[in-house]
């Protein structure tokens, strides 16, 4: 393994400590998807095997299967419409607004969905996924339905993007666990990316797009050696 792989799994892995650190008996908690989000969820295994109670509620059918392999009790919205507190990864995280983007990975519908439902979205980042302004590193992750997905396309260029079909490793067309496709739109630079939000929500195809505004409760940051916890409505920054 690379230095460089080492480093980011250990930042990862603090962050991932410190947002479990925040989870407590008798909560609901929201599971999120992608690498990150994977070692917080390894983290409360091993705090329910120590004894801790809690109930998980997943936001792709890989963190559910991960979080059964280690003993959480997992259960749906539908039994448990208000969660706690969900931890989650994200692609970018905008300094100051706390703006997300989300869905590189595949699963931002749920995503959105469970953090939707939840009191506090604590997010769990290494410091390369802090941006100045949100689009920094690349594109915003579309949902769209399969049926017609061309047109959708045109839509999106209308709306003032490049959209690309995601594949996957082997070729074949990416297909979220909801039965979508998606689209990494990359948006001309100039406007704030904030801006494109509604007009996403507005267009007919998409399902949901990557862009998680205003719902961040706390970003915790992965460094060399200690966590940067970052707050909304506040540029302070605590260390641990
Ligand atoms: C899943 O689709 C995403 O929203 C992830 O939360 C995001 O891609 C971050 O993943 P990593 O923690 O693997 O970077």
């Amino acid at each position: 393994m690379s230095m460089d792989t080492e480093g980011t799994n250990h930042e990862k892995r603090l962050a991932a400590e410190s947002a479990a650190s925040l989870v407590k008996d008798d909560m609901i908690v929201g599971l999120g998807s992608g690498t990150t989000a994977q070692v917080a969820i390894q983290e409360l295994g091993d705090r329910v095997r120590r004894g801790l109670r809690i109930i998980g509620v997943a936001t792709s059918e890989k963190s559910e299967a991960l979080a059964r392999s280690l003993g959480i009790p997992v259960s749906t919205l539908a039994e448990y419409p208000e969660i706690d507190l969900t931890i989650d990864g994200a692609d970018e995280v905008e300094m100051g607004s706390l703006d997300l983007i989300k869905g590189r990975g595949g699963a931002l519908l749920r995503e959105k969905i469970v953090a939707s439902a939840s009191r506090q979205l604590v997010i769990v980042v290494g410091e390369e996924k802090i941006v100045d302004r949100l689009g920094s590193s690349g594109e915003v992750p579309v949902e769209v339905v399969p049926f017609a997905w061309q047109s959708t396309a045109r839509r999106l260029v209308a709306r003032g993007c490049k959209p690309v079909l995601r594949v996957d490793s082997e070729g074949k067309t990416f297909v979220t666990d909801g039965g979508h496709y998606i689209m990494d739109c990359l948006f001309h630079h100039g406007m704030p990316l904030q801006a494109k939000a509604t007009e996403l929500d507005g267009t007919v195809g998409v399902v949901e797009h990557g862009l998680f505004l205003g719902m961040t409760t706390e970003v915790h940051v992965g460094g060399r050696s200690s966590v940067r916890i970052l707050r909304r409505a506040s540029t302070a920054a605590t260390k641990k």
